[in-house]
C-alpha cells in the first residue's frame, strides 16, 4: 500500500463544476439502499470545456448513470477507490445516477449507518461521498430536495433536512416522504434520519413573530429524558437573537438522539443528529456536569446555523472559521445562562491542560492547518477551543460593539456562500478600524507563546516597571516564530491598600484595570503614580491563550488569593501558589525527602473554608487541586509516580488539617430540595462533593458513613456517582463491592448510566485497574462498535494516569491492541484514542522506550489513513 498523501491549502481551486440543485431518493436496505440521485451541474466559465467532472464516491456500488436522459457510454467514464470521473461533460446539465450501498456494514459512522437498527447519517467532513457521487467539497452549495422510502412497521418516521413537502404509501408495506430544504447547502450538511421514534414537540415564536416547531425525536424509552435539551434549546434561540440579531430560518428544528456517535453532535440543517450522551438528561441518570454539557452542545449546534450554515467553509483548512466562532458563542452563552465566573475557570482549566498538551506534541498544528492527510484528525482542540479564544481576543481587542457590528457585517456580507477565515478577520477590520494584520499569525503559528515578565518598583519615583517578553516554542515543521500581538489584561494590587491600584500609562490614565499590547519580542511598560508597593495581576480573566511566568512569592500568591478584584485571577493564584507546594513535594518524593506540607497552602484553604462566600461553585474550584495532567502539564519532564504521590499528600494533608472544616461544609451543603440543574444547585452540590473527595483521602470513617448514605439517598446522579466513585477508589472493597453490582444491576439497561459504571471503575488509583478494565471489556454492555463505551472504559482509563503509565508497559499494550481492532472498524475513533501514546516524549527513557514500541507496532499493521497520520506523526 502507498503512503497516504496530504492535501495542502496552498493547492486550492474554486470548483470547476458546481451543483445547484441536489434531488436525492433513499429506497432503504439494510444491505443494499439504493441511492439515486439527480444533480443539475454548471461548469464554471472560466473552465476549460475538456475538464472532465469529477465527483467524490467511496464504497459505492455504481449501478446507472445518465447525463441529460441519456445513458453514458462506458468508454466515457472510470470509476476509481476515489471517484468517477466524466470526460466532456455539457456546460449545464442533469446528471443522474444510481447507487447502492449496505448501511448494516458501515461501523466506521460516516456516511449513512444504522444505529441500534434506526439509519442515520454523518457527512462532516467528507462523509457525503460514501452516500453518492457528488463534489464532496463544502464550497458547492445547492437547494436539496431528499425523498426518503422505508418500511412502514420498522421505520414509521422519515426525516430529511427542511421541510416536509410530500409522503405517501407504497407497495410492499412501505411509504415516503419528501423533504425540501430552500437554503443551499454543501453536502456535509445533508442528513437522513429513518425508524422507530418518538416525538417531543414544542414551540419557539421568533424576534419577527414567526412561529418555529421544534422537534426531539428519541427512542420510547428516552422520553422522559429531553425536557432539559427543550429548554436549553430555546434559551441558546432567544440568546442568538437577543445577542448576535440572529433569527432562525426554517419553520421546523428538529433533534435526533442516536447511540451510535463518533462525536458529540452534528449541525446538519434544521435536522441536528445527536449523540445520546449530548442530549439526554434526567436527575436519576445524568450528573450536574451532563447537565451542563448538554446545554453547551444544543446551543452549539444551533448557533451553527449561523456560524457554519448560512455561512460555510470555503476548504476544511478553513474549519476554525466556524468552529472557533461557534464555540466562543456557545462559551459565551453558558456564561450568561449560568456562572460567568465559573464557566470561565472551567474553560481555561481544560484548556491548558488538554490543548497546551496538544500544542507541545507532535500533532501540534497551527489554527489553520496548511495540510493534512486526513481531516477528521483536525476537529481537535486547537482548532475548536484555541480558536475560541482568539475570537474572544478578538472581541475584547475591538470592543462587543465593533465585534457585533464586524459579526453582522459577516453573516450579512457571505450569506450563502463558503469563505475564508481573512473574509472573517476583514470585517472584524471593517467594524472597528483596527488593523488585525498582526493578529492574522494566531492562526498561522502553532504552539503556546510564553511570557517572561518581570516587574521592578521604584518606591522614590512612584514608577513600576513591567517587562514582557515573549518567545514561542519550535513545533513540528515550524521551527522559526514571529512575535504576535498578544492582549495582556492586568492590574497592579497595592499590598497596603489590598486594592487595585488606579493605573497610569504612559502618561495616561487607564482605571483600574488595563491591557497592555505585547507586539515585539520584548516589551517594557511604565506605570507612574504607583503610591505603594505592588503585586502584578496578570493575564486577567486569560486574556490570552499563552503561559505567562513571573516570580511570585508564595506571599504574593496568598495576597492576591484574597485581595485580587479578578475573580478568575483569585482562583488563579490558588492554583499556583498550590504549584509552588507540589513542586517542592514533586522534588521531594524524587530525592527520597521527607515531605513536609507548606502551611501557607494549609492557611489559604482554611481561609477559604471558613469565610462567607455568595458563589459556592466558584468556591468548589478555589479548593479543587491542579489535576495530574495539569501538573505534568508544567513539568520538564512527567514523573508519573512523583506527582501521584506529591498530590496525594496535598490531599491529604489538607483533609487531616481541615477536617472538621470540610466536615462543616459537608453538612451545611446538604439540601432536600427537588433536583434542578441550576447555577445555585450546582455550586452547592460541587462544594459538598468537593469537601467529601478531601475526607474520603483519608478514608475518614465519618466520610465512609456520608458517602454511603449519599450514595443510598439515591437523591441525584451527581450525589450517587460522587458517592460510588469515591468508594469505588477507596480501598474499602468490602463496601465498594456491593455498591458497585447493585447500581450495575440496576442501570443494566441504560447505556449512559452503564457508560458512567464503566468509568467510575477503570479510573481507580488502585493496582487492579488495567485487570478491571480487560474484565469489563467482556461484559455484555460493552462493545468496541460503539464509541460511547470505547471512551468510557478506554479513554477513560488511559487518563488514569499511574496505571496506564505501568512500568511493565501492560496499558499501552492495551491501548494499542484496541487501536489495531478499531483501525478496521471506525479509523476516526481509532486515530484520537491513540493521543496519550502521542506523547510519549514527555516521560522517562523506560516509559519512552514502551510507547515507542506499541506505536511501533501499530505502524507495523495495514493502516487507515486517519491512524497512519498520527503513528506518523508520533515517530517522525
Ligand atoms: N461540526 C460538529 C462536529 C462533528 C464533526 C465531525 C463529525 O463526524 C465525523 C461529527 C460532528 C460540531 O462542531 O459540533
Ligand atoms: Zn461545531
Amino acid at each position: 500500500m502507498s503512503a497516504p498523501q496530504p492535501v495542502y491549502l496552498s493547492d486550492y481551486q474554486p470548483p470547476t463544476y458546481r451543483v445547484t440543485h441536489t434531488e436525492l431518493t433513499f429506497d432503504l436496505d439494510p444491505a443494499q439502499t439504493r441511492v439515486k440521485a439527480r444533480l443539475s451541474l454548471e461548469r464554471h466559465p472560466d473552465v476549460d470545456a475538456a475538464t472532465p467532472l469529477f465527483l467524490n464516491g467511496e464504497q459505492l456500488t455504481l449501478t446507472s448513470l445518465a447525463i441529460d436522459g441519456k445513458m453514458l457510454d462506458e468508454s466515457t467514464y472510470r470509476v476509481d477507490g476515489q471517484g468517477l470521473s466524466i470526460d466532456n461533460p455539457p456546460s449545464a446539465f442533469t446528471l443522474e445516477s444510481e447507487v447502492t450501498l449496505a448501511p448494516e456494514a458501515n461501523k466506521a459512522l460516516e456516511g449513512l449507518y444504522q444505529s441500534s437498527g434506526m439509519y442515520c447519517t454523518q457527512c462532516e467532513a467528507e462523509g457525503f461521498r460514501r452516500i453518492t457521487y457528488y463534489p464532496d467539497r463544502p464550497d458547492v452549495m445547492a437547494t436539496f430536495r431528499v425523498t426518503v422510502i422505508g418500511d412502514k412497521t420498522r421505520e414509521p418516521v422519515l426525516l430529511a433536512n427542511g421541510n416536509p413537502v410530500e409522503q405517501g404509501e407504497l407497495e410492499g408495506n412501505r411509504h415516503f416522504v419528501t423533504w425540501e430544504d430552500p437554503h443551499p447547502k454543501p453536502c456535509y450538511l445533508f442528513a437522513l434520519v429513518a425508524g422507530d421514534l418518538n416525538k417531543i414537540e414544542d414551540y419557539f415564536t421568533t424576534m419577527n413573530g414567526r412561529k418555529v416547531t421544534l422537534q426531539l425525536w428519541v427512542e420510547a424509552e428516552n422520553v422522559a429524558k429531553t425536557d432539559h435539551a427543550m429548554a436549553s434549546l430555546k434559551r441558546a434561540m432567544t440568546w442568538d437573537e437577543e445577542t448576535y440579531g440572529r433569527e432562525y430560518d426554517l419553520d421546523l428544528f428538529m433533534i435526533v438522539a442516536v447511540n451510535d456517535f463518533n462525536m458529540g453532535a452534528m449541525e446538519n440543517k434544521g435536522l441536528n443528529i445527536f449523540n445520546s450522551a449530548a442530549v439526554l438528561t434526567h436527575p436519576d441518570t445524568a450528573t450536574d456536569a451532563a447537565y451542563q454539557q448538554v446545554e453547551g452542545i444544543v446551543a452549539h449546534e444551533y448557533f451553527h446555523n449561523w456560524s457554519g450554515n448560512r455561512v460555510t467553509c470555503r476548504d476544511w483548512f478553513q474549519l476554525s472559521l466556524k468552529e472557533g466562532f461557534t464555540v466562543f458563542r456557545d462559551q459565551c452563552f453558558t456564561a450568561d445562562t449560568n456562572s460567568a465566573p465559573v464557566k470561565r475557570i472551567q474553560d481555561v482549566s481544560f484548556f491548558r491542560t488538554a490543548q497546551f498538551a496538544e500544542d507541545a506534541g507532535p500533532t501540534a498544528h497551527p489554527v489553520r492547518p496548511d495540510h493534512y492527510i486526513e481531516i477528521t484528525n483536525f476537529y481537535t482542540l486547537t482548532i475548536y477551543e484555541k480558536g475560541a479564544e482568539i475570537v474572544r481576543m478578538l472581541r475584547n481587542l475591538v470592543g462587543w460593539e465593533a465585534f457585533r457590528h464586524g459579526s453582522d457585517l459577516y453573516f450579512s456580507r457571505f450569506d450563502g456562500q463558503a469563505v475564508t477565515i481573512e473574509d472573517f478577520i476583514t470585517c472584524m477590520e471593517e467594524g472597528s478600524g483596527v488593523d488585525l494584520g498582526q493578529f492574522m499569525r494566531w492562526y498561522e503559528q502553532a504552539g503556546t507563546p510564553e511570557i517572561d515578565a518581570h516587574g521592578e518598583y521604584d518606591y522614590a519615583q512612584a514608577t513600576y516597571h513591567l517587562t514582557l517578553r515573549q518567545r514561542t516554542p519550535a513545533t513540528p515543521g515550524q521551527t522559526d516564530k514571529e512575535s504576535l500581538h498578544i492582549p495582556v489584561r492586568m492590574g497592579l494590587v497595592g499590598t497596603k491598600s489590598g486594592q487595585d491600584l488606579t493605573l497610569t500609562l504612559d502618561g495616561e490614565k487607564q482605571g483600574k484595570d488595563t491591557v497592555v499590547h505585547l507586539r515585539e519580542d520584548e516589551q517594557t511598560f511604565v506605570f507612574t503614580d504607583v503610591a505603594e508597593a505592588p503585586v502584578p495581576s496578570l493575564l486577567r480573566h486569560f486574556s490570552a491563550p499563552v503561559k505567562i511566568h513571573f516570580p511570585y512569592s508564595r506571599e504574593d500568591l496568598a495576597f492576591l488569593l484574597t485581595h485580587d478584584s479578578d475573580g478568575f485571577n483569585r482562583w488563579d493564584a490558588g492554583q499556583r501558589l498550590a504549584m509552588l507546594a507540589l513542586d517542592d513535594l514533586i522534588a521531594a518524593h524524587r530525592n527520597g525527602v521527607e515531605k513536609v506540607m507548606d502551611s501557607r497552602v494549609t492557611d489559604a484553604y482554611r481561609a477559604l473554608l471558613t469565610s462567607p462566600t455568595d458563589d459556592k461553585a466558584v468556591l468548589a474550584e478555589m479548593l479543587a487541586l491542579p489535576t495530574e495532567a495539569y501538573i505534568a502539564e508544567q513539568q520538564p519532564l512527567v514523573d508519573i509516580d512523583a506527582i501521584h504521590a506529591a498530590r496525594e499528600f496535598v490531599r491529604q494533608s489538607l483533609a487531616m488539617a481541615l477536617r472538621d472544616e470540610f466536615i462543616a461544609v459537608y453538612e451545611a451543603n446538604q439540601s432536600n430540595e427537588c433536583y434542578a440543574p441550576t447555577p445555585e444547585q450546582i455550586g452547592q452540590r460541587s462544594l459538598k462533593n468537593v469537601a467529601l473527595s478531601y475526607l474520603m483521602s483519608i478514608e475518614d470513617e465519618q466520610a465512609i458513613a456520608f458517602c454511603q448514605t449519599q450514595f443510598e439517598a439515591e437523591h441525584n446522579m451527581t450525589d450517587v456517582r460522587h458517592a460510588l466513585t469515591l468508594l469505588v477508589h477507596s480501598d474499602r472493597d468490602d463496601l465498594a463491592s456491593p455498591a458497585l453490582k447493585a447500581f450495575g444491576e440496576k442501570w443494566a439497561t441504560d447505556p449512559l448510566v452503564m457508560d458512567q459504571w464503566f468509568t467510575l471503575q477503570v479510573t481507580r488509583p488502585q493496582e487492579d485497574a488495567l485487570e478491571r478494565v480487560k474484565h469489563l471489556m467482556q461484559h455484555p454492555a460493552f462493545s468496541l462498535k460503539n464509541p460511547n463505551k470505547v471512551r468510557a472504559l478506554i479513554g477513560a482509563f488511559a487518563q488514569n494516569r499511574i496505571n496506564f503509565h505501568r512500568l511493565d508497559g501492560a496499558g499501552y499494550a492495551l491501548l494499542a491492541d484496541v487501536v489495531i481492532e478499531l483501525n478496521r472498524l471506525n479509523p476516526e475513533i481509532a486515530a484520537r484514542l491513540i493521543t496519550p501514546l502521542t506523547r510519549w516524549q514527555r516521560f522517562d527513557e523506560k516509559r519512552q522506550a514502551l510507547m515507542h514500541e506499541q506505536l511501533e507496532r501499530i505502524k507495523a499493521q495495514p493502516l487507515s489513513s486517519n491512524v497512519y497520520e498520527v503513528v506518523e506523526k508520533a515517530l517522525a
